[in-house]
């Protein structure tokens, strides 16, 4: 009897032992097969960011969305999307402003994005802030199509817009050729309409 015990837990242990051996095989292969993927995507695109523009004195529903995207760190950034119940028709100010922080409405975003510390400009000059992305334009109906690409701002590295705000203005944005103070600055575009905070949209491979 004593004999058989012996044996019942000698079985015992070689099939746990057993069991342990296939689970490790088993997780080193798993583990093998997404770990250089997983790693890579930490320093190649694509990058894909999504703003909801749900900040501010005007919300829709669904709210208003913008996509970003791109297709590796040393490519444009495009954004694309349409904004609706923005008025007047015409320019309205359109720029990354330096924080992510809405918690006071879009007021509380700080400045242009500009850690260069240039003065503003339209997107095309090679003075301005990173954040500089001119103007949107809306028509009669309040909507603005927006398509534009973007050789200045990323989605990744040092200067990453990830986690910071794209904000909307009242008014039109003057690209720095307003001969005051403020266009140099602001580019005078007024009041902030609306805002929402770039963020990331993760793709698992
Ligand atoms: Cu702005
Ligand atoms: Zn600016």
């Amino acid at each position: 009897m004593g004999l058989k015990m012996q044996h019942m837990a000698l079985i015992g242990v070689i099939c746990a032992v057993l069991l342990g051996v296939i689970v490790t095989v088993i997780s080193v292969s798993t583990g093998g097969s997404t770990q250089p993927s997983s790693a890579g995507s930490t320093s190649t695109g694509p990058f894909k960011a999504v703003v909801v523009l749900n900040v501010g004195s005007v919300n829709t529903t669904p709210p208003n969305v913008l996509v970003l995207e791109q297709e590796d760190d040393k490519a444009p950034v495009k954004i694309t999307g349409t904004l609706i119940n923005l008025f007047p028709a015409g320019n309205h100010g359109f720029h990354v402003h330096e924080s992510g922080n809405v918690s006071g409405g879009c007021g509380s975003t700080g400045g242009h994005y500009n850690p260069y510390g240039k003065n503003h400009g339209a997107p095309s000059d090679d003075e301005r802030h990173i954040g500089d992305l001119g103007n949107v334009v809306a028509d009669a109906e309040g909507k603005a199509v927006i398509d534009l690409s973007d050789s200045l701002i990323s989605l990744t590295g040092e200067y990453s817009i990830i986690g910071r705000a794209i904000v909307v203005h009242e008014g039109s944005d003057d690209l720095g050729k307003g001969g005051d103070d403020g266009s140099k600055k602001t580019g005078n575009a007024g009041g902030r309409r609306f805002c929402g905070v770039i963020g990331t949209i993760y793709n698992k491979p």
